[in-house]
């Protein structure tokens, strides 16, 4: 590695929050992409410290709490528990995995804040915020729905509406409602402590501009709010669930969450670096044994020889680019981040990925379906990163990025030169005959990548980096194939000896080269090689296995994924579909009864459709004759939008009688055909079971 001026590293990976299982959105934004970079590092013999942990406050764990009538500690407890397994198992070699309700991150957080207090940074203003007098508190934005004044959802949240996407402030719906209590909110003053951006924009300025070799995407999304002009922006909040505001007189507040969760990077540091560290917060965290750190946690963060760099997505840019990097200048004493390789979104299937509509590849249940196939998701997940824009996951191009790429392509050229190795010499590797020209070409390309893989790696760019991997399994295969040992072995031995060992030293470049993207698959080729030279700097040799050397059996590296398999997950994708279509009515309330009586006075029959046209100059109404067993009526009804006049003529319906006849554009309609509405607005006939006369009484 060039790199010189840093002497050790601390890569940072966002910390979920704690409200859900970790999906593969997730994985393909933050935490593959740092696992790689981090494992590379290690693999050149760097100092680093891999830090991630659960994000514990916030408004969504309180949301969760209250959905699931739990209280926000059971739902964290819950799911740090799931997520950090699942990371663990699935590979991601985070040296600790911490979490922000920690004792040591509510100390290490809060004397943050209580140094930028006693430094005068804060300024403190009062604002009017919506509170809900019924449950005596403020209200998050998250807590407040009301009617979007931009497309009149009714349910549109207080930062933002789904269904047109524009971001909301709570002040700006119609008919605002607490989600606590039903009421109406009302405005009351608190006062916050604001971090004024708007004074440090200079000096985040100066920082972002020093980056400019940052991804285009990241720098450009700092470029634009810079431009925009920063604004003071509050870091306490009225909350009960966080980290509890430091100061006298600030009861009832809590450190905003995007204050709290970064500084949570600094908590793990802490912890992971503390040698005297209780047994009950040891098993409390994610600590990776075999990665212990040699030195102090403020060498980590305070020190100008450490490199910084946050893995993020996209949505925490702002975050991580401007406001953590104000609060660590304010706080003077910290280094900033190096880079934050934000990633674009994953889509699944077409469709933005969405925890609470559980559009989702969860990968809990990902290692449980594919039981030891780790790296297949890794490999995926990295060739098709959201790199430069947001990108598409299928599972079809899960099994076929696996079928014809790490099954033909990496495995079949290890399993290919293993198996003849142990065919034609015993699994020894045997020096033979002098190469010849081609094999010192092969030679000579295969020491080039080593150094291509690493730059790729160093600029974040792991799509590249990964194919420039796969060219090297590539050359290995054309070599072999192109060679043709098995022809040469009964004329040419020594040829063949030649060749084997040459694909060998191909394979265990693989092994070395492999690492930082495919751990499982590199463990089991170091094992099956026999392999004891590992670090990066080997790799480009063609010496890494010893004449006469002994090889372990062969075993295949990967296997074909068939359809079935593919089958059932996009089974369960289509089940999710319906459910939600199920699940995303929101019903009218229910009326005040009626007697008994005054339903009887209702005559609802049996009727056919005999005619049905549009009625010129209206979009949503058609003029209808219906036989009704009694007589034939025009009906006019509201139903043009839904149906073709054609489509429906013969249609046996249900039809009100007796409701007053009513003009209608100049047309008398006499009677109501009823119609069945769902929650998107879909209208459907109420019609009967099976074919009846038309008069027949609906009761
Ligand atoms: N928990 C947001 C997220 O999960 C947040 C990241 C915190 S990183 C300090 O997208
Ligand atoms: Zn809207």
């Amino acid at each position: 590695m060039k790199d010189h001026r840093f002497k050790r590293y601390t890569v940072t990976a966002a910390l979920p929050y704690t409200n859900g299982p970790v999906h593969i959105g997730h994985l393909a934004g933050v935490y593959v992409p740092a696992d790689i970079y981090v494992r590379y590092l290690r693999s050149n013999k760097k100092d680093v410290v891999f830090i991630s942990g659960s994000d514990e406050h916030g408004v969504p764990i309180t949301l969760k709490a209250k959905k699931e009538g739990i209280t926000p500690q059971q739902v964290v407890d819950k799911y740090h528990r799931i997520i950090g397994d699942s990371f663990r198992d699935f590979g991601i070699s985070f040296n600790i995995y911490h979490r922000t309700s920690s004792r040591t991150h509510h100390q290490t957080a809060s004397d943050f804040f209580k140094t930028l207090y006693d430094k005068g940074v804060f300024t403190e203003e009062e604002t009017e915020q919506y509170y809900d007098e019924k449950a005596n508190q403020f209200l998050a934005d998250r807590y407040i729905v009301g009617t979007c004044p931009n497309c009149n959802n009714e349910n549109a949240y207080g930062d933002q509406c789904e269904k047109c996407g524009s971001s909301l402030s709570p002040t700006e719906l119609i008919n605002p409602r607490s989600t606590l209590s039903g009421d109406k909110p009302v405005l009351r003053k608190t006062t916050n402590w604001f971090l004024p951006l708007d004074k440090m924009q200079p000096e985040i300025e100066a920082y972002i501009d020093s980056h400019k070799e940052w991804r285009p995407t990241v720098y450009g999304q700092c470029k634009s709010w810079l431009n925009g002009g920063l604004h003071p922006r509050a870091m306490t909040r009225d909350l009960d669930w966080g980290v509890k505001v430091p100061i006298a007189g600030a009861d009832g507040k809590v450190l905003y969450v995007w204050f709290d969760a970064p500084i949570g990077y600094i908590s793990a540091t802490k912890d992971l670096c503390n040698p005297t560290l209780s047994e009950q917060e040891k098993t409390d965290y994610y600590f990776n044994e075999t990665f212990k750190p040699s030195e102090q946690w403020e060498n980590y963060w305070q020190s100008e020889d450490t490199k910084l760099v946050h893995f993020i997505g996209k949505d925490n840019i702002v975050f991580h680019c401007i406001i953590f990097p104000a609060m660590l200048m304010a706080h003077d004493k910290f280094i900033l981040a190096d880079n934050v390789p934000a990633n674009e979104f994953l889509n699944l299937e077409g469709d933005k990925i969405s925890t609470s509509r559980n559009w989702a590849v969860w990968l809990h249940e990902y290692l449980e379906d594919f039981p030891n196939k780790q790296d297949v998701l890794r490999y995926v997940l990295t060739a098709t990163a959201p790199e430069t824009k947001d990108n598409d996951f299928t599972w079809k191009d899960f099994q076929a990025r696996n079928n014809n790429e790490l099954v033909a392509i990496f495995g079949n050229f290890i399993n290919r030169v293993l198996v003849l190795s142990h065919k034609y010499f015993e699994g020894k590797v045997m020096f033979g005959s002098e190469p010849t020209n081609t094999d010192q070409e092969i030679i000579a390309e295969l020491k080039a990548y080593p150094a291509k893989i690493a730059s790729s790696i160093e600029q974040y760019r792991f799509r590249e980096a990964l194919s420039e991997f796969m060219n090297v399994a590539r050359l290995g295969n054309k070599y072999l194939a192109d060679a043709e040992p098995w022809k040469l072995i009964k004329t040419d031995e020594e040829r063949v000896k030649t060749i084997l060992n040459i694909g060998l030293q191909i394979a265990a470049n693989l092994a070395i080269l492999a690492q930082p993207f495919l751990p499982f698959s590199a463990d089991k080729l170091v094992a099956m090689l026999n392999l004891d030279i590992k670090d990066w700097d080997q790799a480009g040799r063609v010496d890494l296995l010893a004449d006469g050397h002994q090889l372990n059996e062969a075993e295949l590296l990967f296997e074909k994924i068939e359809d079935d398999a593919i089958e059932a997950q996009m089974q369960k994708l289509m089940n999710t579909k319906t459910t939600n279509e199920q699940e995303e009515v929101i019903l009218p309330a229910a009326k005040t009864n009626i007697t008994y009586e005054q339903f009887l006075t209702m005559d609802i029959r049996v009727g056919t459709i005999l005619t049905a046209e549009k009625i010129a100059k209206t979009k949503k109404l058609l003029k209808l004759t219906v036989g009704t067993g009694i007589d034939q009526r025009t009906v006019v009804s509201g139903i043009a939008e839904h149906f073709e006049p054609e489509q429906i003529v013969g249609k046996q319906v249900s039809i009100v009688l007796n409701l007053e006849p009513r003009e209608i554009k100049g047309i008398l309609s006499q009677g109501m055909i009823l119609m069945a509405e769902n929650a998107k607005g879909k209208l459907s006939f109420v019609s009967p079971g099976e074919k009846l006369a038309n008069g027949s009484v609906i009761r």
